[in-house]
């Protein structure tokens, strides 16, 4: 058996947030398919191993089957197992807890929902849907205007606040922008890229359908 499950999909950029974390701490892991889109997390199997019901879960078997979600927690339970990607003295964690924040309230929780209700639910267009994307669209020009004149978005390495904020930015074309007119957003895109062993989501996690 692997170190690490991680209970996920490839459309998930939450999950993928895990499995980048996993994949560049090399670890010992395997996923295990959700079907999200059948409503598996709304099941009261998956709704016992969290209650939140949402994915990703990871479940840590070199510690009794340890089960964890929350992406911010999920993170910080890995760079504590792996000793990686947390800064070495306080106040630079806090620097990068306060844009894993920023990830969790503002950023990712509109970009994503705005592309699950444009991309899944074909609501473009929709009050509901717009609202979602200007807010999404305002958290991305807060990100880009940070990184306009530094390389990592806590200290100057890469962190989780990185890649936490990267979880759904590899696919601009399904929240409809260009990173042509993020240049900060799409330079810091590109050190991710380069950091060793990084894959994309669907490199790294399981798909099926999307009904
Ligand atoms: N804040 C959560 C967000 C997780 C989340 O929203 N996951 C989505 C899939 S990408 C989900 O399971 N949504 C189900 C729901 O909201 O009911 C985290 O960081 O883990």
């Amino acid at each position: 058996m692997s170190d690490y499950t991680l209970k996920s999909f490839a459309e998930s950029g939450n999950a993928y947030k895990a499995a980048l974390m996993l994949a560049l701490c090399k670890a010992d892991w395997q996923a295990e398919w959700v079907d999200f889109f059948k409503g598996a997390t709304r099941a009261d199997d998956y709704r016992k191993l969290n209650a939140m019901g949402e994915v990703p879960v990871l479940v840590d078997h070199t510690q009794d089957d340890r089960v964890l979600s929350q992406t911010g927690v999920i993170l910080l339970h890995l760079a504590d197992r792996h000793d990686k990607f947390v800064p070495g003295n306080r106040a630079d964690e806090l620097e990068m807890l306060r844009w894993m924040f920023f990830d969790n309230h503002k950023l990712t929780s509109y970009v994503a929902t705005y592309r699950f209700m444009s991309r899944f639910m074909k609501k473009e267009g929709e009050p509901e849907t717009e609202f979602l994307k200007g807010r999404g669209m305002s958290a991305l020009k807060v990100l880009d205007g940070h990184l306009s004149n530094r390389d990592w978005i806590a200290t100057n390495q890469a962190t989780l606040a990185d890649l936490s904020c990267c979880g759904y930015l590899f696919w601009p074309d399904h929240i409809g922008v260009s990173w042509d007119d993020y240049p900060g957003i799409k330079n810091w895109l590109s050190r991710i890229q380069n950091l060793e062993n990084w894959q994309p989501p669907e490199a790294l996690l399981p798909t099926g359908p999307q009904t």
